[in-house]
Order: C-alpha cells, then structure tokens, then sequence
C-alpha cells in the first residue's frame, strides 16, 4: 500500500501545512505501508482461500471491495444467514474454511445461525464479523451498533477470536484456520474491531506477519490395538452393517471407502448427504431395506456418523433391542464421540482416510465375505421395497404428487450425476432421500444433523460457485421462503441453478383449516396458487409454472443444459403431505398419543 493514510491526515491539518508535508513526503523516498484491510486479504490469500461470502456495510464495506480488487471472489447475499450457510457449504465441499464477512451486531447475529450450524455438522468455516470499538463496548457507551460478539459467539462455535492489532492478522487468521479445520471440523468466530481496518504498518513487517498455515488437518493414524480389535468384531458377525455418514463424505476418502465396503462385501446404509459416496444404485447398498437391517444387523460399523436422533440414539425399537443388544464399531475423529449414546465395543480413533485404509489393509486374503443368509434376506427385502417404488413414480396422477415430481428429477439427476443436489422441506425432502439416488460423492447437501430450514439457496449459490456444476435446489415451499430473495444473488451472478418449488401451499400440506371460525387461515397455511415462479422472472431468470410431469422434466432439462438461473415452480397436490414427513413422532402431540 502507498501513502493513503498519510494523505488522509494531511488533509485534515492547515492546508498549507499540509502542503508543506506533501512536498516533503514526495522528495523523500515513501516507506511502503499496509493496512488492517490489506492485511486481512492477504493473510486469506496466503493460505489459498480465494473467496468470500457476505454482505457489505459498516465496517466491512471496503474490505469487499479491496478484497474483489485484490482479485478475491466476493459474492454479496441479501442476508447474512445465508452467505453463513455458503461459507458451511463451501467448507463442506473443499475441506477449506468457507469464509463468511458481515457488519457489526445484526448482521454479526444474522450469520451466527449458520455458525453454530456449521458447527453442529463439523463443517469447517470462518465468521468473520467486523464489530464497534472495545473501548466504547465494554463501558456500555452506546457504540454505533454495539455488541460484545466474541462472548456471544463463543458458546455457538469451535472457538472465538479477536484480534485488537495489525500485527495479530497473521496470527489471528492462522488460529481460525487451524481451529476451523483440526480434528473434528467446525465454525470459527473472528472478531475484527472497526479500528484495526484503519491501522497501518511497515509493509515489509506486515507481509512477516503472516502466517501460512501448515498442515492444519494433520492425519491421525488410529493405534494398531483398535484396528485389530475392530476387525476381530467384524470378522465375528453373521449380521454385519457398516453406516456412512457425512463425516465420511468429507474427509475425502472415497477410494477407501469403497474399498472397504467392496472388499468386506458387507451391506451399507448411507447416511443422507453419505449417499453417492459408492453410487445408490450398488448392490450393496442396503438403503431401500434400511429398517430390516437396522433392526437385525449384529454389529455395525460407525463411520464418520453419530449416533444421534437421526440414528435413534443407537437404541429402541429402531434398532431391534428386543432382539438382544448389538456390538459397534466407531471410526471417528473425535475421541469423545465414543460412547455418547451406547456402549461402543470397538472405537477407532483417527481420520477417516488412516482407519477405514487401515481396516483394508487388516482384512487379509481370506476374508470371509457376510453370510449368504443375511446378504440374500436383504436383497430380497430391497428388490420388493424397489419394485413397489418403481410401479409408484411411474404413476402420473393430477395434479402431481411427491413421487411423480421426483420420478422426473430422478431421471434428470442420473442423466447429470456431476450435479449438485441441495435438499429441503419436510415430505421434500424425506421422499427426495429415499427416491433420488445419488451417483458421487458430496453431491448432496440437505439440512443436516439439525434438520434446518433455510439452507437451501445459500447452499446453492455455494455449489455453484465452488464447482461451477449444474445445482438441482429441491425446496419445499415452506423451506423456501427462508432464503427466497437469494434467487436474485443467483440472477446477480448468473448461477446455474434450477430451483424447484413444490408447492403444496403450505407447510407440510396446504389443507389445514382455521377451526375458530377467525378469519385468519391455519398457521400452516400459505397463499393459495402462489407462482413462485415470478420471482426468479423479476431478476432476469427463468421461470416456469409445471403443473404436470412433462412440464417439470422439461423446464429442468431445459435449465440444466442451459445454466441459466430458473425457478420451477412445480405445483403438488395440497393435500399430498404428512405431519412433519417422516419424523412425525417428533410432535410432542403425536408422541403422546404413542
Ligand atoms: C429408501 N427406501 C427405499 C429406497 N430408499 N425404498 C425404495 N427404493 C429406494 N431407493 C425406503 C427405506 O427402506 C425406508 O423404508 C424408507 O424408504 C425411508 O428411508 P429413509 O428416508 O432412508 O429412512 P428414514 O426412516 O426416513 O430415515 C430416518 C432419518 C431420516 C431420521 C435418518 O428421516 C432423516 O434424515 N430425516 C431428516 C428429517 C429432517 O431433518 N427433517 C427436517 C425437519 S422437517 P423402511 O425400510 O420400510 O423403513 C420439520 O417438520
Ligand atoms: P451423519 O449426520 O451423516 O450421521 P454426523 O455429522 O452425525 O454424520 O457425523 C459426522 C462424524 O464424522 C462426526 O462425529 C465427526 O467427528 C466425524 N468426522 C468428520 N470429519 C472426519 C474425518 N476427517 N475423520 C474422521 N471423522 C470425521
């Protein structure tokens, strides 16, 4: 950087003062200086982090634009929530913190949803937050949107920063970075006061400052004792399952993976944005028959996934507890997993690459493959469940129903298996799991360990921007409408992403009635016959209203091939929906009544 502060305050003195100065500053060879912007910017650079997403305003508004002159990505949302939800994504997708930049208190707040999303996922990403002077914050003076953020942050993440100096850039990005991506991945909070923009330093100085980061995710190998003790388990089983879970969708280890799971023959269950890790078209995937194995395997193995509500605690009658207790095997990064929920007979500790190519190794010539009794009771279960789905999304019914709707993405994802598919909603999304097979690896991304809403065109704009793939949004109307203005950043950018609206008009189905006689309609209820699609028209994009099979499968071809951002709005029978989808027995009212 040259003189720019240096003239700043010249101008603030005596004009002829200032003059004075100036002719002075010319004759005299200038110092090169930096700055607290600049050095933001190159100490992400440095560490190959080239884009940013966020929402400029006070006092980050100049950090975007030097970060784009700079030649950064920098892709402005219309709400912090969901340029928090991109950096996640983005994390996800590239094993590389997604950087998310936002002002000060609301907008700090706004992205701290998708912080401790983040966070809950084990998705590794920044939030960068500019926030108002320490010194007014602290005495409760009534700063320009003040907020002590690094307290609030704090409990809602992996850990919190804040850096008060130009010279703690460097280090104040590198801790955020390793914190972001070490052992089990997750949200990193960085506080930079408005004041330390402004600061400058000796340029040569600054660019010591810095830090590359080496080696932030180092590989833990697991110990030879729990690899040996996980293969005798294994090696013991009539019934063995093995578990996929997102965590080893993101640690990258596809190859061994498969390996593992071809080698050992064993039947699998991915996990949902597990699914495409081995194509869910694999013979052995067991996922159409997933209560049957669930219930009857003897021993599963755990890999990179928990065992949380998705998973019912590991107990119950999803697992089969009246038929005797089962024994696990858990490879996982983080040693405290271990036994969260059940007793857990074999814990493997290490990244998922080093233990599951660790257990490959293990395995040996004479491996014997799971018995035929158990491998043969489960394709049997599978090929009827698969049939059955088969006859129901060849139905054509009118107006469309879930299936039908889905029976054309389907045909449209397998035709494009590089694309990403983003998942949200309630019955959209349980019936887009179940129906939709994936073909690769990280090309789903859905609402996660929380079952969140509003993930959706954050997640999109990611995928778009990190892979410049096709994206397939799948959006529940209900969903939708948490991150809808976003389609005008898709437009902004010219993204291609095809979103489509299953609109039923309502959450779970538009059908509810108000029963107090109250003008009003039922909470759940939306407007009637919205055309979501005239908002994606009101940016320059596509948009389409499909009220039948044919219209959808062409309005999604047609936008896939093209790239061009189209909304679809893909009218579904009101009526179609259950009750929360398929976690229904999560109504307090429905529990009871179990
Ligand atoms: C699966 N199935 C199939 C197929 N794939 N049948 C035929 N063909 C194919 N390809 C069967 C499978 O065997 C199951 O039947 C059923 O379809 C459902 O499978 P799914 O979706 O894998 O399993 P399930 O039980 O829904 O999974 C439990 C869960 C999941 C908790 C992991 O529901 C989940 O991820 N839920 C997230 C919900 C959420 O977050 N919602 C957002 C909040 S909405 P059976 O074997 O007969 O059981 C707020 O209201
Ligand atoms: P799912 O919801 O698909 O079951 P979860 O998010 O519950 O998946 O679990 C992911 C698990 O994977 C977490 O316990 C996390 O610690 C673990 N994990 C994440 N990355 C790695 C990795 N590189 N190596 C090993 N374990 C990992």
């Amino acid at each position: 950087m040259s003189s720019v502060t240096t003239d700043k305050q010249a101008a603030a003195l005596d004009p002829a003062i200032a003059r004075a100065i100036k002719s002075i500053a010319d004759e005299t060879p200038e110092q090169e200086t930096t700055d607290g912007f600049h050095l933001v910017i190159d100490a992400l650079k440095l560490n190959g982090i080239d884009t940013i997403f966020g929402l400029p305003g006070i006092p980050i508004t100049d950090l975007t634009r030097m970060a784009q002159a700079e030649g950064m990505r920098v892709i402005s949302f219309r709400h912090e929530q969901h340029a928090g939800n991109a950096a996640a994504a983005a994390g996800f997708l590239t094993q590389k913190p997604g950087i998310c930049l936002t002002v000060s208190a609301p907008g700090f707040l706004n992205g701290l949803t998708a912080l401790a999303n983040a966070t809950t996922n084990c998705f590794p990403m920044i939030l960068i937050s500019g926030s108002s002077e320490r010194e007014i914050v602290d005495l409760q003076q009534g700063d320009y949107e003040e907020m002590d953020q690094l307290a609030i942050a704090k409990p809602l993440c992996k850990a919190a920063f804040r850096v008060l100096h130009a010279q703690d850039i460097g280090v104040g990005i590198a801790r955020a970075i390793r914190a972001a991506l070490s052992g089990r991945p997750g949200g990193v909070y960085l506080d930079l006061p408005a004041k330390l923009f402004s600061q400058t330093m000796e340029a040569k100085a600054g660019k010591a400052s810095l830090i590359k980061v080496v080696d932030p995710a180092p590989r833990q190998i697991p110990s030879a004792e729990s690899v040996k003790r996980a293969l005798d388990l294994l090696k013991g089983a009539k019934r063995p399952l093995i578990l996929l879970g997102k965590g080893a969708a993101y640690a990258q280890a596809d190859a061994d993976i498969r390996a593992l799971v071809e080698k050992t023959g064993i039947p699998y269950l991915p996990m949902s944005m597990a699914k495409g890790l081995l194509p869910d078209t694999h013979e052995q995937s067991a996922a159409a028959a997933r209560s049957y194995v669930l219930q009857e395997a003897d021993v599963v193995l755990l890999v990179g996934a928990r065992l949380n509500w998705l998973l019912s605690h590991g107990k119950g009658k999803t697992w089969g507890a009246e038929k005797g207790p089962k024994k696990f095997i858990q490879i996982d990064i983080a040693p405290t997993e271990i036994d969260s929920n059940v007793a857990i007979e074999a814990p493997v500790i290490g990244d998922i690459g080093s233990c599951v190519s660790a257990l490959v190794a293990g395995l040996g010539s004479n491996w014997a493959k799971p018995p035929a009794e158990w491998t043969g009771a489960i394709a049997e279960r599978k090929d009827k469940n698969l049939s059955k789905m088969a006859q129901t999304l060849a139905a054509r019914p009118s107006p469309m129903n879930f299936h039908s709707a889905l029976s054309v993405i389907r045909e449209q994802v397998r035709q494009r298996p590089d694309a990403i598919f983003v998942n949200e909603g309630a019955n959209t999304l349980d019936f887009a799991r179940s129906i939709v097979d994936m073909y690769e690896p990280r090309k789903r991304l859905d609402v996660g360990t929380w079952g969140i809403m509003g993930i959706g065109m954050g997640f999109s704009v990611a995928a778009a921007v990190i892979t410049g793939k096709p994206v397939i949004a799948v959006e529940g109307d209900s969903a939708f409408g948490f991150s809808g203005m976003e389609v005008e950043t898709i437009c902004r950018y010219n993204l291609p992403v095809c979103v489509i609206v299953f609109n039923n008009n309502g959450v779970y189905r538009g059908t509810d009635v108000n029963p107090s006689g109250t003008p009003d309609v039922a909470p759940t209820v939306f407007v009637k016959n919205a055309r979501y699609d005239k908002l994606m028209e009101a940016f320059g994009g596509v948009g389409v209203h499909a009220t039948t099979a044919d219209e959808l499968q062409k309005a999604l071809a047609e936008a896939v091939a093209s790239g061009r951002p189209t909304l679809i709005n893909a009218v579904i029978d009101e009526t179609a929906g259950t009750e929360s989808g398929r976690i229904t027995s999560l109504n307090p009212a429905t529990a009871k009544k179990k």
